[in-house]
């Protein structure tokens, strides 16, 4: 773990209302884990901004009696092979699936990728999460 710094900081009363609010509604146990981690989420924001490498997850919904639809999504998956870390496969009921992809790559390659696996007539949703290497957050 990194050395800590003990630092303090001014804010007006509403927006400190505010924070205390947001840290008791959540399930952190003190205020520093709540604003590191929201420094955290400001940093993978700004690493996806700056077409930084990234890991993302891709969820999808879809139905796999549509006509080759399954096939379209593994060929997309082949065709993008270097950015795609794993994926796994779950049958929801007879009809649906659900596949979560984890993709690691350029901002703007994983964006495109979950862009056209949700394009594919039959994808019901598609969900990209923003993630990151980590190499930034430590
Ligand atoms: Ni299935």
């Amino acid at each position: 773990m990194s050395d800590l710094v003990r630092l303090s900081f001014s804010i007006e009363k509403p927006l400190y209302a505010q924070l205390e609010k947001m840290v008791a509604e959540s399930a952190y146990e003190n205020r520093s884990e709540f604003i590191r981690d929201l420094i955290r989420n400001r940093l993978v924001t700004e690493e996806w901004d700056a077409d930084k490498e990234v890991v993302g997850t891709i969820t999808l919904i879809y139905d796999h009696h549509r006509r080759m639809l399954s096939e379209r999504l593994t060929d997309l998956q082949h065709h993008h092979h270097e950015a795609i870390l794993a994926s796994t496969h779950v049958h929801l009921d007879p009809h649906m699936c659900a596949e979560v992809i984890i993709v690691k790559g350029n901002a703007g390659l994983v964006k495109r990728i979950a862009d056209e696996l949700r394009q594919q007539k039959g994808v019901l949703h598609a969900e990209l999460s923003v993630g990151s290497t980590g190499e930034h957050l430590v």
